[in-house]
């Protein structure tokens, strides 16, 4: 393959007179191991605690795919955070079921999607990943599987989940799809060999349809990984994210040169292209991470979205709310 300046721009690489490529570095970039700088994104304020885990992890040498999915992990085990995992959404039947997706390096991917009574969703996609030829398993059969490899059927919907439900029930006022009812954890890192992975987990809309699906299992719309030149991934209303494949589009984005910011924003620009009346009410934040460490984020609606960044500057995590469409 050819490699043009563009390319290598968007690598934060340049070519230097002898041909070879040189790593540039910004100003304020952080110290790097192996050449490449160890960083985290997340989205939500509750993703600091997430990133706390994977940055311990990264600093003890290990793997981004390890760091992402211990990472989700503390969020779909946290019963504050009720739209992840453990006392998560319920569906309009009063099911919880889940969905999860996680990627790689190598370009490797795993994913549930309708996963009921276990509590790490993100786990059984690795699983998926790592032990199958396939990359998604849906419903009983996902069940069957993590039953099978030994993960445990436990009740993980809580009193105040079905409370919850109930008190929606009585109201009905909720439609399934407002800003209220959703947030996602999707997470990006990058490791000491300066290779990039991602995962994203979410009970999904609260009081869906049984049996809809949103883009955070869904490999492309959810959450997309190239280590040639880098991973983003979304939260918000999965239908306008599927629509555009917003995860995808923005690593094919910042492969034709755009930065993270400008990519994320040109994937809400697509989404306000398909919905040019109803994008107001769509809650949609995107990530974005950059092969050379350059990160990036855009929301939809006004001061809605923000997202958690730890790295060496910022070791006990930040909070960072990006630029929206609607201001
Ligand atoms: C979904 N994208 O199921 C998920 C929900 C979400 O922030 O992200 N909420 O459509």
């Amino acid at each position: 393959m050819k490699i043009s300046r563009r390319m290598l721009l968007a690598l934060g690489l340049t070519l230097p007179a002898s041909g070879l490529p040189v790593k540039i570095l910004s100003q304020n970039a952080s110290p790097t191991i192996n050449g490449s700088e160890m960083k985290v994104i997340s989205t939500w304020p509750f993703g600091i605690s997430a990133n706390a885990r994977a940055w311990e992890l990264l600093n003890n040498g290990a793997s981004a795919l390890d760091a992402v999915e211990q990472g989700v992990r503390v969020t779909e085990a946290d019963p504050t955070v009720t739209s992840v995992g453990y006392n998560g959404s319920l569906d309009r039947d009063g099911r919880l079921t889940l969905d999860a997706c996680i990627m790689d390096h190598s370009g490797m991917c795993g994913s549930v999607a309708g996963l009921e009574h276990i509590k790490h969703p993100i786990s059984v996609a690795r699983a998926i990943m790592e032990k199958t030829p396939h990359v998604m398993l849906v419903g009983s059969g996902a069940l069957d599987f993590a039953i099978s490899q030994g993960f445990p059927k436990e009740n993980i919907i809580t009193d105040d989940a079905i409370a919850r439900w109930k008190a929606w029930q009585q109201s009905q006022k909720t439609p399934p799809i407002t800003p209220e009812n959703h947030d996602t954890i999707g997470m990006l890192a990058i490791d000491a060999q300066g290779n990039l992975s991602g995962a994203c987990t979410t009970s999904g809309l609260s009081y869906k349809l049984p049996g809809r699906v949103g883009d955070s299992p869904l490999i492309g719309p959810g959450l997309y990984v190239d280590n040639d030149i880098g991973a983003a991934t979304a939260t918000g209303v999965g239908e306008a994210i599927i629509r555009v494949v917003g995860s995808f589009l923005i690593v094919e984005l910042m492969r034709q040169g755009m930065s993270p910011h400008d990519a994320c924003k040109e994937a809400v620009k697509r989404i306000v292209k398909v919905h040019p009346n109803t994008h107001p009410q769509l809650q949609i934040g995107f990530i974005a991470l950059r092969k050379d460490g350059k990160i990036g984020a855009y929301g939809m609606r006004k001061e809605e979205f923000s997202y958690s960044l730890t790295n060496t500057k910022y070791p006990q995590g930040t909070v960072i709310k990006p630029d929206s469409w609607l201001n």
